[in-house]
């Protein structure tokens, strides 16, 4: 991908519409734009319009480029060739470098809305040296050029895929810069605390240290605080992105795809009085209160009868690994089994990142497990009881998986699942720092700067043109952004 050429892409979506916008960047984007584009009136070059400026004109292909050039012998208010007129009637504005969404020379042209206007537009622009932008390349080319650093860049695709009111808001935040300007100030406390470490390590043998262990444990304290609330944030963001993921497991025929077809409200998963009914994994998303909820429907567990219930109750368990919300359900009207029993036992040392429930269903029928009885293994546990049938505990039990979004939610940051990964490489490295304060400064240094060069790549600072990190963020966009 070279930086210097002039790129360009329909920018609107494929269809029918109001209007297409073609998109042209780089230093020679006046130059090209101005072989297609004519003016109605002085002046009649695209470099010499006053910037930000809509101005009204039409698109001209011709077959040689003399034809075409704006160059005062040919009358451009005068009669188009209509063997040459693509569209009569243009907005054209032009940005100028550095003021612009890229930092470059920018041109926008407004065609009437309309899948051969545009793509004629933009080949006549192709033919005469235009390259076609790849996924992302305009805002790739805003953070190359500085005008975003790489979580602003990022949280534009937050703003084009937001499902949510809410998660519009987390990436407006993001985009605004509140991500960067609270990781910038780590990243500074960081490098200031390393630094100070560092000129106490030249310390002659016996002189009073530059900094105490106390102080420095306080400073390391400081840090881990501002980067857990970081944490707390992006996950929050990241959850309202990707959607709350909740994933239904159990004993086999305990009523998982009768709880997944009630929660989207239509019959979307086999159900039968056969247990194993379902093999494979089944998603779907509802939104609750604006916040998305992907549900994910997976086979019973139990000793497999064959090769493809081995393979579905895998995947139900790796789905299980990475639930925001884990609904164990279990058979109330049954004894509780040795798995229900497990399951119970070992959710209490589940990691803390992921909500479980256990829900005791078809309380319809007489009971032979208790919501006592699960707290008499497990005191600390969430347990509710429904009725899929009656509907009973329904509504509870949708107010509890929200719960994992509560809190948070004002403040919440919009992240990739990159982003968020590096807050927590760096909340690592800087507890690791805090764990060898005792012992050995220079290894104090050595995982405060592990911990900045994370926050470093979540800003994308010191990221050359070629690396594969920027290729991997913006390959997600779409084309002609
Ligand atoms: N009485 C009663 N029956 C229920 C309830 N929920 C589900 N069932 C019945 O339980 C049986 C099993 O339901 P499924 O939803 O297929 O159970 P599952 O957990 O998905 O089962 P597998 O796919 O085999 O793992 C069906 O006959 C349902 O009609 C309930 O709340 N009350
Ligand atoms: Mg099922």
């Amino acid at each position: 991908m070279g930086t210097n050429d002039t790129i360009a892409a329909i920018a609107t979506a494929w269809g029918e519409a109001g209007v297409s916008i073609i998109k042209i960047s780089g230093s020679d984007a006046c130059q090209l734009a101005s072989k297609i584009v004519r003016f109605k009136h002085p002046p009649y070059d695209v470099a010499a319009s006053p910037p930000r400026l809509m101005r009204l004109a039409s698109i001209w292909d011709a077959d040689s480029d003399e034809a075409v050039e704006i160059d005062g012998a040919v009358d451009p208010s005068g009669s188009i060739d209509p063997e040459g007129s693509i569209d009569p009637e243009v907005l054209v504005v032009y940005f100028k470098a550095p003021s612009s969404y890229t930092g470059e020379d920018v041109v926008e042209i407004q065609t009437h809305g309309g899948v051969l206007v545009a793509q004629l537009c933009m080949e006549a622009l192709l033919r005469r040296g235009a390259r076609h932008a790849e996924p992302g390349e305009f805002t790739k080319r805003a953070f190359l050029n500085g005008r975003r650093d790489l979580s602003q860049c990022e949280s534009v695709l937050g703003i084009i895929r937001a499902r949510s009111a809410v998660a519009l808001k987390a990436a407006t935040r993001t985009m605004g810069g509140e991500c960067s300007s609270f990781a910038a100030d780590i990243r500074s406390e960081l490098l200031t605390l390393q630094g100070d470490i560092e000129v106490g390590l030249d310390f002659p043998e016996g002189a009073a240290p530059y900094r105490s262990d106390e102080d420095i444990s306080n400073a390391i304290e400081t840090i881990r605080l501002s980067l857990e609330d970081l944490l707390d944030r992006c996950s929050m963001g990241l959850l309202l992105r990707e959607g709350v993921r909740v994933v239904l497991t159990g004993r086999p025929n305990v009523g998982k795809s009768s709880l997944l077809n009630t929660l989207v409200k239509h019959a979307r998963a086999i159900v039968t009085a056969l247990p194993g009914t379902t093999r494979d994994v089944i998603e779907e998303v509802i939104t609750r209160r604006g916040i998305p909820i992907r549900l994910v429907d997976t086979a019973g567990i139990r000793a497999p009868m064959d090769e493809i219930e081995a393979s579905g109750i895998a995947k139900a368990k790796e789905e299980a690994s990475r639930a925001d919300v884990r609904l164990w359900l279990i058979d109330a009207s049954l004894p509780l089994s040795p798995e229900d029993s497990d399951y119970i036992t070992s959710e209490q040392v589940s990691p803390q990142s992921c909500l479980d429930i256990i829900v005791l269903n078809k309380c319809d029928l007489p009971q032979a497990v208790s919501e006592d009885d699960v707290r008499a293994i497990s005191p600390s546990c969430q347990v509710l009881s429904i009725s899929v049938k009656t509907g009973e505990g329904i509504e509870r039990l949708k107010e509890m998986i929200l719960s994992v979004t509560a809190g948070t939610l004002d403040g919440a940051l919009n992240v990739s699942a990159r982003q968020l990964a590096e807050v927590r490489a760096a909340l690592e490295s800087v507890a690791a720092a805090g764990a060898a304060v005792s012992q050995k400064h220079d290894a104090v240094a050595a995982c405060l700067s592990d911990a900045r060069m994370c926050i470093e790549r979540l800003l994308g600072l010191g990221i050359t043109v070629d690396d594969a990190l920027l290729d991997s963020v913006f390959s997600r966009f779409c084309v002609g952004k």
